[in-house]
């Protein structure tokens, strides 16, 4: 238990406000984990899994009405309305804090308050924050010990008089949709959740602290909290060089954070390594470069889909210590199963709401499509060397992406930062209507933060320029990818998974200087015969050259989509982006 004045003044208030029958500390030592476990299988809060097939493994459902992150309940409480931009929801913080407060109040009464003491990063590293997070949940207090590093090793870092930490309080209250409200306070370094009790919402550390509130605080230190992967790329000669990857959700982030190279690299002793599937904390550091860590210690990945195909890296990353969540219970052997794992479904099984489903007659999904699994990232057969380097790992490129039907090529480059700034602002997905083949409508998600800035996304592009003026000619270089172009049946044209290595191995090329590009009015498309297409099947050039095309028309009707986007910010969108929009357009004339 900490002697840090702020932290033991924030606990009595918490406990005077919420009043629970006794406080337990969690000092992060297995034993403690054990009980835990114990006492949340004793009340049915979670089910222990068949522990020879899945050691250490658990399962838990949440309740119907709270399965997802709410975007529309999260809002941004600062001071002043105009700061937390058009983007986000604000309420006023005043206002805020009664009525959450009205509504935590004697909410732990007959329970237990959990006190969470939180490493986001390894722990004593200078790009590490403490959080504490408080919680009437044993199910939060376990996905916490897998997401970050909890417990006395963290509090032995904080120093005594410090208030350099987040305060988030957690309070499940009866779960009332009505009244769940996600909200964060950026100048009082605090996060107050209520009302729910599923993984985005209550699991403090992730969204609400190691985006929201890190991003404001990045702005303000001079360093960035993105919603990236961080990837290391082995060449046969044992050269690692790292990247960095924004995709808005549902875009395969950890997917190609845990790919496995194509054989014939993997023959020539190409390597890939994880650092991280969604969260990278960078800092300008000592030689000037741009230096990533994880902010995290565990994946909280979506289920459904995930498969030995599709990732088995992640697959066998939940095979032991990993809690799932809303996936389907298989009574047959006491494991789990989720659409898309295989395709033997188990015909004694329970759904995702706990009632009796057959995976072989029913006609509902029985894994939420949004169930997850929280796994220690040390599980994965991937994990860079470097995880648990405090310093981090030197980025040599940033890419961007999105799900784009048509007009995004499979890869381009930005002709220098500010224009890969303006690259990832104007990043979009749509909606999936491309099974049919028709263009899906376009959801503009600007470096996939759109639900995770902090702060007005106007100052947040400034931000990136101001981290660009500082890294000057050390500063990464900026990509744009693209997996998803369809032909006219709608099928998807690149192969993807393991074969993205080849589009990023020209990214980094291009990082090197090792190649040359072809200029467009965007930025610089590769030439064709320079991304390495050995090995693939029914893929040749001829058909790389349809999904490398740059079609002036379509992009100009894009330039149109941006301006009417960018209208949004006003005057904090900054003067540099205004100009990059006109180029954009002057290009294309
Ligand atoms: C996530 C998300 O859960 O981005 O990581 O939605
Ligand atoms: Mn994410």
């Amino acid at each position: 238990m900490t002697k840090n004045k702020s932290v033991l003044k924030w606990l009595e208030e918490m406990k005077a406000l919420v009043s629970p029958d006794q406080v337990v500390w969690i000092d992060g030592s297995e034993e403690q984990l054990e009980e835990l476990r114990k006492m949340s299988c004793d009340t049915g809060e979670m089910v222990k899994l068949n522990q020879e097939k899945l050691p250490g493994c658990y399962l838990h459902r949440t309740h119907e009405n709270d399965v997802a992150r709410v975007e529309a309940r999260t809002f941004i409480c600062s001071r002043e309305e105009k700061d937390a931009g058009p983007t986000n929801n604000w309420k006023d913080p005043q206002e805020m804090y009664e009525l959450l407060y009205s509504i935590a109040k004697d909410s732990y009464q007959g329970k237990t308050m959990y006190v969470i003491p939180y490493s986001m990063g390894p722990v004593g590293s200078p790009f590490a924050k403490i959080g504490y997070e408080l919680t009437d949940s044993i199910y939060v207090v376990l996905n916490m010990a897998i997401m970050t590093r909890v417990g006395a090793a963290v509090e032995a870092v904080l120093p005594e008089d410090s208030d350099d930490w987040v305060r988030g309080l957690h309070a499940s209250c009866n779960v009332d949709a009505e009244k769940r409200y996600i909200c964060h306070f950026p100048e009082d370094n605090a996060i107050i959740s209520v009302n729910s009790a599923y993984g985005g919402n209550v699991l403090l550390g992730k969204k609400c602290f190691a985006l929201r509130i890190a991003s404001f605080l990045g702005k303000n230190e001079g360093w960035m909290a993105e919603h990236m992967l961080i990837l290391g790329i082995e060449n046969p000669q044992g050269e690692i060089k790292y990247v960095t990857a924004a995709f808005p959700s549902a875009c395969g982030k950890t997917n190609l954070a845990m790919m496995i190279p194509p054989e014939g690299y993997q023959a020539k002793g190409y390597k890939v390594w994880t650092v991280g599937d969604d969260i990278a904390w960078m800092h300008v550091g000592p030689d000037g470069r741009l230096w990533a860590i994880n902010p995290e210690n565990g994946f909280f990945g979506v289920a459904p889909g995930t498969n030995m195909k599709s990732n088995p890296n992640a697959l066998i990353t939940t095979q032991k210590g990993t809690i799932f969540t809303n996936v389907v219970h298989n009574l047959n052997d006491n494991t789990v199963w989720w659409e898309g794992l295989d395709k033997n479904p188990p015909e004694l099984g329970v759904d995702w709401k706990g009632n009796p489903w057959n995976g072989k007659t029913a006609d509902q999904k029985g894994a939420h499509p949004n169930s997850r699994f929280t796994a220690p990232a040390k599980n994965c057969p991937c994990i860079s060397d470097q995880f648990d380097n405090g310093a981090g790992v030197p980025i040599s490129a940033i890419i961007f992406g999105g799900r784009r039907a048509q007009t995004t090529p499979l890869v381009y480059q930005s002709r220098d930062w500010n224009n890969g700034v303006f690259v990832g602002s104007i990043m979009a997905s749509e909606t999936t209507a491309a099974a049919t083949g028709a263009v899906g409508v376009v959801r503009r998600d600007p470096m996939a933060m759109l639900p995770f800035c902090g702060y007005h996304m106007g100052d947040y592009f400034g931000h990136w320029i101001e981290m660009g003026e500082k890294l000057g000619e050390k500063a990464p270089k900026i990509f744009n990818v693209n997996w998803f172009r369809v032909d006219d049946n709608g099928k998807f044209i690149w192969p993807g998974f393991g074969d993205n290595l080849r589009v990023l191995e020209w990214i980094l090329a291009r990082c090197e200087g090792k190649v040359d590009a072809v200029q467009t009015p965007i930025g610089f498309t590769p030439n064709p015969e320079d991304i390495n297409l050995e090995g693939l099947e029914d893929f040749d050039i001829e058909t790389l050259k349809t999904i490398l095309e740059v079609d002036p028309g379509k992009w100009a009707k894009e330039a149109a989509g941006i301006e009417e986007f960018y209208e949004k910010f006003g005057d904090r969108l900054p003067e540099e982006l205004k100009n990059q929009l006109a180029t954009l357009k002057e290009n294309l004339k």
